[in-house]
């Protein structure tokens, strides 16, 4: 950066300081915007090539724009860093996903200029339809309604219900397509290919232009023609365009694709766009990582890098050593293969995070029988639950929150036919730095409510090998979910040869006589260290780790219940209707009477943060545990 350049950016608190800037300026303050970006990401880590794609449309959109009383919906809004650095966070942003500091997605709280809570995909076209209609039943008519939302959101179903319902509705409203050609991984399906279609075809992006020149602006024609025109625009919209765009067939006015890193140009075009009343659709062709080199090089690693040397662009950060144990996600897309390549019948099925989730392993390996579906939940449980009819056994990995969408489909679809789909619910728990949006602490609430459904939750890798081995068995002809958490886990050599678990049979690791905890999942490591430090302060305690929520191990609960008066459980997961729940159901229908303390996630929604700060806030850490049975047994 030279002397000049480099003042912009700590001048800008808002849409109003952007304005004050002339056009030709605004490709520096982008320069300045993309640094600063990189600069606090290098340390900082968060999602990294999304905000770097959109830098330009960014400016140009807070540019033309009046936000934040016009709204501005980021669909996900995990690119939204530099709409977040140019609306007054900027001195805070080193903050960014931080314990108490800003949120790494837009957040109505945080700042008026988020006019929509997101971080889950394909939202923002019903969100913004929401707004426009609101809009215009308070005869708000200056008031202008953009969503913002990728190729990848794209291809979520909700985005195109929000489509269908927006244009029939002829609202005022606009929506811009940022299309990059990628989601995390490479953007698959034909919707896809339909972008690159339109962005490639030369003839039907003239031909478009030459219309809508007579169409949209009317500015250049005479009076005559104009009133012709705009009779007429209805029939020779259809003719001409209809049969040709998908967007227009949803009668949207489809204006693009434009080249989404030349802000000059770009801010003239929305502000033409400001003029159209209607749905409007504005596609724009970015890159994601745009402007660092390795980011442009490799954008699936450098969606959410971590940390990362700002000159070289080389990684740094992984938040789990090899040599300490691997991350529950690759336990599972190893596993995943090992079994695929042992059962024929096994099929693979992530809704666009094959790397997330590493099922990448098994695309690679046999990509006829693995499948990432885009961002499309609901579809993945419903092809997973025609497979099963067929006899394939599916092994849908959906992380646990964004489960949350097909819950319907794992009812209708899939547990009231009983059918034997293996949901593999990754992230399952307190996430961490995502925040409230990603933690994935409703599942065993959500799945334990649905008959036939066995729910389990492996303590550690070799666990969760053997759950996926027990859950493909032929014997197996439920439903079956197995959930685990982010990170990486306790045991370096879990590769193991398989063995099966007795379905709805928990263990009990611990031997005591004062107090018994009951542990799900991966708080049973939380629970081992702490069994440790009650024995320093006298304190005798059981621990059995259930592995199942349900079918519950019935006997070994009644063993605990007939021998201890004090019982502890613990969940990293919500407190109400979870695992502690299912265990006071089971006290109450045996009539059981024994003291019973439930750890877990309160009934509130966790912010971001570290795990391990978020994990002592709700008290389920080892040292939470050690604290909470003290004061349970009054020690
Ligand atoms: C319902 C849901 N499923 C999955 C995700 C995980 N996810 C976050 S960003 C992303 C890719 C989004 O791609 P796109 O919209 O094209 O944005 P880009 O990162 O390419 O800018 C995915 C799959 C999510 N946020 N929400």
């Amino acid at each position: 950066m030279d002397e000049v350049k480099g003042k912009l950016l700590e001048n800008i608190e808002g849409s109003d300081d952007l304005k004050k800037l002339s056009l030709k300026q605004l490709p520096d303050i982008c320069d300045e915007l993309r640094n600063f970006i990189i600069d606090v990401l290098s340390t900082n880590p968060g999602h990294f090539g999304s905000s770097l794609g959109v830098v330009e449309l960014t400016v140009a959109l807070h540019y033309v724009y009046n936000t934040p009383y016009d709204q501005l919906i980021w669909d996900v809004g995990h690119q939204a860093y530099g709409h977040k650095i140019l609306t007054g966070r900027r001195d805070n942003f080193d903050t960014n996903r931080k314990y108490k500091g800003i949120s790494g997605f837009p957040k109505r709280e945080e700042s008026e200029y988020d006019s929509f809570g997101v971080g889950h995909a394909s939202t923002s076209i019903s969100a913004a339809l929401g707004m426009a209609v609101a809009a215009k039943l308070k005869n708000e008519k200056e008031r202008k309604v953009v969503a913002v939302i990728g190729d990848g959101a794209m291809t979520g179903g909700m985005a195109f219900e929000g489509l269908n319902n927006a244009g029939g509705n002829n609202q005022d409203l606009l929506i811009v397509l940022n299309d990059n050609n990628m989601a995390i991984d490479p953007n698959v399906g034909g919707f896809n290919q339909y972008l690159l279609n339109i962005s490639k075809s030369n003839t039907y992006n003239r031909f478009k232009n030459d219309v809508w020149e007579g169409l949209g602006k009317l500015d250049g024609v005479g009076r005559k023609t104009r009133k012709f025109l705009q009779k007429n625009q209805h029939a020779l919209k259809n003719m001409l365009l209809k049969e040709n765009n998908l967007f227009e067939a949803f009668d949207f006015r489809y204006f693009g694709p434009v080249d989404g890193h030349d802000v000059v140009y770009l801010t003239k075009v929305l502000n033409d766009l400001k003029k159209i009343k209607g749905p409007k659709l504005l596609h724009i062709i970015t890159k994601k990582g745009k402007g660092f080199k390795q980011a442009e090089l490799n954008q699936t690693k450098f969606h959410a890098p971590g940390v990362f040397d700002k000159e070289t662009g080389e990684i740094y950060s992984c938040d789990c050593p090899v040599e300490r144990a691997p991350k529950f996600q690759n336990v599972f897309g190893e596993t995943l293969l090992e079994l695929a390549e042992q059962n024929e019948k096994i099929i693979g099925i992530t809704p666009a995070m094959p790397s997330g989730c590493s099922m990448n392993l098994m695309i690679k390996k046999m990509p006829d029988r693995a499948f990432d579906v885009g961002i499309a939940e609901q579809h993945a449980v419903t092809f997973s639950a025609g497979l099963a009819t067929q006899g394939m056994v599916p092994f849908c990995n959906i992380y646990s929150t964004f489960m949350q969408r097909a819950y319907d489909q794992i009812i209708h679809d899939v547990a009231i036919q009983d059918l034997p789909v293996v949901f593999c619910l990754d992230r399952g728990g307190i996430v961490g730095e995502d925040g409230p949006t990603h933690h994935g602490v409703f599942d065993i609430a959500y799945m334990r409510s649905i008959p036939n459904m066995i729910v389990s939750a492996p303590m550690d890798e070799i666990e969760l090998r053997n759950l996926m081995f027990t859950a493909q068995l032929e014997e197996n002809n439920h439903p079956f979910s197995i959930r685990y958490p982010r990170g990486c886990g306790v045991k370096p050599n879990w590769k193991k040869p398989f063995e099966k678990i007795e379905i709805g049979k928990g263990r009990k690791l611990a031997n005591g006589t004062d107090v018994a905890i009951l542990s799900i999942g991966k708080t049973g490591i939380f629970a081992k260290r702490a069994v440790k430090s009650l024995a320093n302060k006298e304190v005798s305690a059981a621990l059995y780790d259930l592995r199942f929520i349900k079918p519950l191990d019935t006997a070994l609960l009644a063993e605990v219940f007939e021998n201890f008066n004090h019982i502890v459980t613990v969940e990293d997961g919500t407190i109400h209707g979870g695992f502690g729940s299912a265990i006071l159901e089971f006290m109450a229908e045996n009539n059981y009477s024994s003291a019973v303390k439930l750890l877990g996630v309160p009934d509130k929604f966790i912010e971001h943060g570290t795990p391990e700060d978020l994990y002592k806030e709700c008290g389920i850490d080892t040292k939470g545990i050690t604290k909470s049975v003290l004061n349970f047994l009054k020690k």
